[in-house]
């Protein structure tokens, strides 16, 4: 059979942590024929392309992983609690030689398109690299950011030094010894990537538009007893993270911050600063995330520990977060960062107090009408998050709909893992899923399973489509903006409210309880016993 009219069960469109498992479970448990395809030149996805200094995972390594391969849970030794990209790429290769992933997958191969043909109830599929295949299911496993966010700075392309995105950084790398180095943004990537520049470049500016509240990681070798108490409980680890609401083995305070004493809440609050990672972030008071009073005191904590640390008050001041309630925002992980502030070489340039970007120049950067010149520009400027991704494939449902026109004001998902109109589709950690809020591996390992369960049942009932009701769609994102209406997250210009890309409409991307990722596996598996309730089987 010619390339040109190959035909698969199912089409996988990326290679990270989703297209892995998602190739492996259709493949050796179900038995399906399976392509995958790959923009990058091997596996890895989000690992693959970010490759800037200081790139690690925010999570704790012992769970960013996959929990399927109980071997390998025992095999695997994490070098330190959140690696850095190299280690969790050759995790990932790891696990795609182990399994065998790659005969299956055509790298350097970007999906360009795919229509649902109406009568033959199969997507074809089209690439840049001239095939055009079919496949009963189609399955975007291409992450919630991985569309790179470029703002369109005027003279970007004047300048005569080098740019680089963060998420398309050379894998090369870069040399920043004895440069003058700009960092624009200041979200999680830059609050990794700043402190390593500052100590390479010979000067490094930072642009801020947004102060951030920043947590220790305390990222650092994992005591080795703790290493094998955790390989000894894996099972139970597994099952609570899973049942958790965010895949992570971190727990709200049953209480209200409000209730606890000032004394209570000051050793609570010093007991997560000192364990590091998201603790402060999601096992902080119960009410934090609905109440401005109790995010108040969480925010003025941090705000205490920014003015400690940053020796210039000036500067400290510039680094307080403003307008926005703490954790509203994706939590950044500070390895250094505020102590930068304090070197030397460091200037940090604030849009409210010295002024925007105004435009790029041959020689630097012009902001508040001053100008600042570079030999090197990094933007870390983040992501078309979430819906950004899957408009890039260029579907065309019934009636050939693009995402685009169905999405006018925001997505519309049933589940955040399918769209109606768009039969066979299905979209791990897609917008209005629990997703970016979670431990990414377990969102995707529950999104995985319950595509591969529920394709297994179709065919064994013989049905070949699948299709999301409108009705049962527009209830979900009812319900998902019902939810996250209750809370402060509204309130924040995050990327979680797709307020990042000028003119993209603004709404809640992912999905936000009422009991998280644990909640949300309950319902999918409800909707599946009830014979897949709100979906078209046909
Ligand atoms: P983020 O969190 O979107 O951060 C991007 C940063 O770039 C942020 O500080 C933005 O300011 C800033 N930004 C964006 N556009 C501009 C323009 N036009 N001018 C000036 N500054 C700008 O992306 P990250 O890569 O840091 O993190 C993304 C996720 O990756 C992270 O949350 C993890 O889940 C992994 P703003 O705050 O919007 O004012």
């Amino acid at each position: 059979m010619s390339n040109s009219t190959q035909n698969f069960d199912a089409i996988v469109i990326g290679a990270g942590f989703s297209g892995l498992y998602m190739l492996k479970s259709l493949r050796d448990r179900l038995g399906l024929k399976v392509r995958v395809y790959e923009a990058g030149e091997t596996v890895g996805g989000t690992w693959y392309w970010n490759r800037y200094p200081g790139a690690r995972c925010d999570s704790d390594a012992y769970i960013y992983c996959f929990t399927w391969d109980k071997q390998m849970l025992q095999e695997w030794e994490w070098s330190e609690r959140y690696p850095e990209q190299p280690e969790i790429l050759r995790y990932l290769e790891h696990v795609a030689k182990r399994h065998d992933l790659k005969r299956d997958i055509k790298f350097n191969t970007r999906v360009t398109g795919a229509e649902f043909d109406e009568s033959a109830n199969l997507w074809r599929v089209h690439t840049d690299t001239g095939e055009d295949v079919t496949a009963q299911y189609l399955i975007a496993a291409v992450g919630s950011l991985s569309t790179t966010n470029m703002p369109q700075f005027k003279g970007l392309e004047t300048f005569k030094g080098k740019w680089y995105h963060t998420s398309r950084f050379p894998h090369t790398g870069v040399d920043f010894t004895a440069k003058r180095v700009a960092v624009v943004g200041t979200g999680a990537t830059a609050v990794q990537a700043i402190p390593e520049i500052a100590q390479q470049a010979k000067h490094l500016t930072v642009f801020q538009r947004t102060a951030n509240y920043c947590v220790p990681a305390r990222n650092g070798k994992v005591d080795p007893e703790i290493s094998q108490a955790r390989k000894a409980d894996y099972d139970g680890i597994v099952q609570r993270i899973r049942d958790s609401f965010f895949g992570q083995e971190h727990y709200f305070i049953p209480k209200s911050a409000l209730e606890a004493t000032a004394e209570e809440r000051e050793r609570e609050f010093d007991r997560m600063w000192d364990s590091g990672g998201f603790a402060f972030w999601l096992a902080n008071y119960q009410d934090m995330f609905f109440s401005q009073e109790a995010n108040d005191l969480c925010a003025d904590y941090i705000k205490r520990k920014i003015r400690a640390t940053v020796k210039d008050p000036a500067v400290a001041e510039k680094l307080i977060p403003k307008g926005y309630a703490y954790g509203t925002k994706r939590q950044p992980l500070d390895t250094n960062y505020y102590e930068t502030f304090n070197k030397d070489n460091v200037l940090l340039v604030d849009a409210a107090t010295d002024g925007a970007i105004e435009e790029i120049t041959e020689t630097g950067i012009r902001a508040g009408g001053k100008d600042y010149p570079f030999d090197i520009i990094v933007f870390a400027t983040g992501f078309d998050a979430m819906t950004g991704p899957l408009k890039a494939l260029n579907l065309k449902g019934r009636g050939g709909r693009t995402l685009d026109e169905q999405w006018r004001d925001g997505p519309h998902t049933y589940l955040g893992i399918s769209v109606a109109g768009f039969p066979n589709l299905f979209t791990i950690t897609g917008p209005q899923s629990p997703s970016v809020l979670t431990n990414m591996p377990v969102a995707i390992e529950q999104h995985v399973e319950w595509v591969s369960e529920c394709i297994d049942a179709m065919r064994k009932s013989g049905k070949s489509v699948i299709e999301a009701m409108p009705e049962a769609q527009e209830k979900w994102v009812a319900h998902v903006n019902e939810v996250v209406n209750m809370t402060l997250m509204t309130g924040a210009n995050s990327w979680y409210m797709s307020a990042n890309i000028p003119g993209k409409p603004r709404a809640f991307l992912p999905y936000l309880g009422p009991a998280g990722v644990g909640g949300y596996r309950k319902t999918c598996d409800e909707i599946a016993a009830k014979d897949y309730e709100g979906f078209v089987l046909a």
